[in-house]
């Protein structure tokens, strides 16, 4: 049973291709640039980030970084020789400019500038060729009166629908058809969609056709993945894409979260994605959930910001971070703000259950927060302006000061935020998914300022398509960061399943 993620953390929506040995994939990314994780690996099993899709301005325009808006589930496709990604970046859907498609070389990158394909408005959007070589774009509609799974054949230099739009198959009647895959194997078009939402009731169902724009015929065996109502520690499994290996066999990648604490089981770390093993049986796929293992990656960095470049996984909420660093002459990071223009806000994600994050930054020519973030209204954090640290908790409207501490001599304090283990009560339900410690120290000692509640850092609390991220955000002036660990601490609570 897999119950741990292939990739683990907020890296929802996944699509896969292969070329030779090796697998790419990419994810959503939502209001955070560079936008796009593009990763690397030959087992399916063990990936490495090898860079982002979307890495400048030319590509995605700097935003106010909204929540849960920006960049919708890509697609990505290597077709004779180049990578594709085809995606949405829903902030453009109001300026009429749908989808996006970018092209490389190299799936580390340079990424192309993007064409739009401005009559495709939606979302979720796949690319595939037919046996002439014709492009075709499936996506999910968001317009109501041509509701559904729609698809056209498409030119690739300039984003014009070639003819227009047909609906193909939307799903067995669930709700929100979306995410679909367009395949062609042994003769037929298999459509894959996700269904039910992208909540407890998702799932993945499959259609076949002779014709691309069909008839299409369900799977009598749909959904053919869904962990819905299932006594399962992983939940919400949906939105995948098939691949085959170079030896023939099948596997798909698919999203689903790790909820914890008391019902209805909150789960922190976002959507992350998951991996299965898939056989076919009549013509259609029968998805084997035990073929592989994740491996327990240690996950732990300590970053001095010593390279000329940044780690990818280093993010911005609506900026570049290129946008808003710059390298020390004294080695770290330099990081400023400019009034009144955004958020300068350096992070990355948490990808485990139980873990300590740690930063030192000095603040002689301004002030900075080192914070665990779910959006902008939910987050907890450790302020420090060079004399004070300020520990402070923000969920919804209310923003809490729970304290002030003092270092000794004026000197950076170490600033740490730890996910530990919730507490067990005595008839043994945790009622929250987590405890995050807040705590600040310097030569004589650390102090801690408290123990909160971690469902309140959820995105059963605080809605959206995100997880959390931690990080480091000059608040006014320009703040040197020194370093930013992350330990992970693997325990058997990481597979904790929600009470009932
Ligand atoms: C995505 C949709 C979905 O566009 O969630 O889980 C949406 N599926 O297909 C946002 O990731």
């Amino acid at each position: 049973m897999t119950d741990q993620p292939v990739i683990a953390g907020f890296f929802p929506d996944p699509s896969i291709c292969r070329v030779g040995d090796t697998y790419y994939l990419v994810n959503s990314s939502f209001e955070y640039l560079p936008g796009v994780p593009v990763h690397t690996s030959t087992d399916l099993v063990n990936w490495t980030q090898i860079g982002n899709a979307l890495t400048r301005p030319e590509q995605v325009a700097e935003h106010d970084g909204y929540g849960s808006a920006g960049i919708f589930a890509p697609t990505i496709r290597h077709h004779e020789g180049t990578f594709w990604i085809i995606g949405t970046n829903v902030n453009d859907i109001p300026l009429g400019r749908g989808h996006f498609l970018i092209h490389a070389q190299d799936p580390a990158g340079p990424w192309s500038d993007p064409i739009y394909v401005p009559e495709a408005i939606g979302i979720d959007p796949d690319i595939v060729w037919n046996e002439s070589g014709t492009a075709y774009v499936t996506w999910c509609s968001l317009n109501p009166a041509e509701p559904g799974i729609r698809s056209a054949p498409v030119d690739t230099t300039t984003g014009t629908l070639l003819a227009p739009a047909q609906q193909l198959w939307s799903g067995t009647g669930l709700s929100f058809p979306e995410g679909p895959h367009l395949y062609r194997i042994d003769g037929w078009w298999y459509l894959l969609l996700a269904e039910g939402g992208t909540e407890r009731g998702h799932a993945v169902t499959i259609a076949r056709a002779r014709k691309i724009e069909g008839p299409y015929e369900a799977a009598p065996s749909n959904p053919i993945l869904s962990h819905r109502s299932l006594p399962h520690p992983v939940q919400n499994t949906g939105h995948a894409d098939l691949v085959q290996l170079a030896d023939g066999n099948w596997a798909a990648v698919h999203l689903g979260v790790r909820p914890r604490g008391q019902t209805p089981g909150f789960h922190v770390n976002g959507r992350e994605t998951f991996l299965v093993g898939v056989d076919w049986a009549d013509g259609w796929p029968v998805v084997d959930d035990s073929r592989y293992t994740a491996s327990s990656i240690d996950r732990t960095f300590e970053d001095r910001f010593d390279d000329a470049l940044l780690n990818p996984r280093w993010l911005g909420v609506g900026r570049y971070p290129t946008s808003f660093t710059r390298p020390s002459p004294e080695a770290g990071l330099l990081v400023e703000t400019e009034a009144g223009q955004g958020r300068a806000l350096l992070c990355s994600r948490a990808t485990d259950n139980v873990w300590t994050a740690t930063t030192s930054f000095t603040a002689d020519k301004g002030s900075g927060r080192f914070l665990l973030r779910l959006d902008d209204r939910h987050w907890y954090g450790l302020t420090y302006d060079g004399a004070t640290v300020t520990a402070a908790v923000t969920i919804g409207p209310f923003e809490h000061t729970i304290g002030t501490w003092t270092p000794a001599n004026g000197t950076a304090p170490v600033l740490r935020i730890s996910a530990q283990t919730a507490q067990v009560l005595p008839h043994g339900v945790s009622l929250e998914p987590d405890l995050i410690e807040l705590a600040a120290s310097d030569t004589d000692g650390e102090h801690v300022f408290g123990a909160f509640d971690g469902r309140y850092l959820s995105t059963e609390v605080a809605g959206g398509f995100t997880g959390r991220v931690f990080g480091v955000e000059a608040l006014t002036g320009e703040i040197h960061l020194h370093s930013v660990t992350y330990t992970p601490t693997h325990t058997v609570s990481d597979t904790t399943e929600p009470a009932a």
